[in-house]
């Protein structure tokens, strides 16, 4: 088998991309680089927030065209495809002060070079939301079987094509809610009448999940992927929701601005998102196959 690196959310920060990637010994060729007997796995979020955005999109797409290199198609990918489709009443994803600001670095990056930006919003249509293989899964947000199941049955690979791209105007379909989940992440709505106040103090009704814990065995305040929420410690959630096992094989994401030193959520759950863009770290995991992950196999900078 391959042995294989994964690499979390880049972000538009191309010389730590540069520098991980000699760290782990690839070397330059052509456009991107290469390793004698290793290949990237990109867990998605190229582009948008850092300085080199054009850069970041120029190594990876030519990583993957060589071969040398997978990767999956993050939120902010998606975001951008859906900035450039223009459906029924106007673009799919809407041209909002908030949704220009989201990707206003990647657009400013890309003045004066037009073809180039289009030729990377053609290439993220390429990307699978999803790669599963015989040792491995690899997603940008969360792995929830039941969306992974509708993407394999309506995408077969994971690629969305450009059909399907206009058929997410409609919020009430099974493959909005896959796409969704799958690259944005998994929420869960609080019990009737309970909240919480996010840092900026807006009132929430719903957490991120940690969507490898079981909801039936863990409180509320620690299913949240945001540790720090006001909610009583001994608090369920009544509801059910699948969660991603204990024996299931290696799941790698990135995703959620994780903070601190890299660390394994589980040794079959690794979270590649150690917010590069917010002064923390770019992130790899070196994995040669095994079922078991070890943090002794975190690389970062
Ligand atoms: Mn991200």
């Amino acid at each position: 088998m391959t042995q294989l690196d994964f690499i979390g959310d880049i972000h538009g920060y191309a010389d730590k991309l540069r520098q991980l990637l000699l760290k782990m010994e690839y070397g330059v060729k052509g456009k991107g680089y290469r390793h004698s007997s290793r290949k990237v796995v990109f867990v998605g979020d190229f582009i948008d927030r850092g300085p080199h955005n054009p850069a970041v999109v120029e190594i990876a797409r030519a990583m993957v065209e060589a071969g040398d290199a997978f990767a999956v198609c993050g939120n902010h990918e998606h975001n951008a495809i859906g900035f450039n489709t223009l459906v029924k009443n106007g673009y799919l994803r809407p041209h909002t002060v908030k949704n220009f600001k989201q990707h206003s670095t990647t657009l400013l990056q890309y003045h004066g070079n037009q073809k180039g930006y289009d030729d990377a919003i053609a290439w993220f249509k390429t990307l699978p939301l999803f790669i599963e293989q015989e040792s491995f899964r690899a997603v940008h947000a969360t792995y929830d079987d039941r969306s992974i199941k509708t993407l394999k049955r309506l995408t077969g690979n994971g690629v969305l094509s450009d059909d399907q791209y206009l058929e997410l105007v409609n919020k009430d379909s099974e493959l909005y809610k896959a796409v969704e989940i799958t690259c944005k992440g998994k929420e869960i709505a609080l019990p009737e009448g309970q909240s919480f106040l996010d840092k900026d103090g807006t009132e929430r009704f719903d957490i991120r999940l940690k969507w490898w814990l079981d909801t039936q065995k863990t409180s509320i305040k620690n299913l949240s992927i945001i540790e720090d929420i006001e909610i009583d410690e001994n608090k369920f959630l009544q509801t059910e929701s699948d969660y991603y096992k204990e024996e299931e094989k290696p799941i790698f994401f990135g995703h959620y601005w994780l903070k601190g030193e890299p660390n394994l959520y589980r040794n079959n759950v690794c979270c590649l998102d150690y917010s590069v863009a917010k002064d923390g770290y770019l992130c790899a995991y070196r994995f040669n196959g095994e079922e078991e992950l070890s943090n002794d196999n975190l690389v970062f900078i």
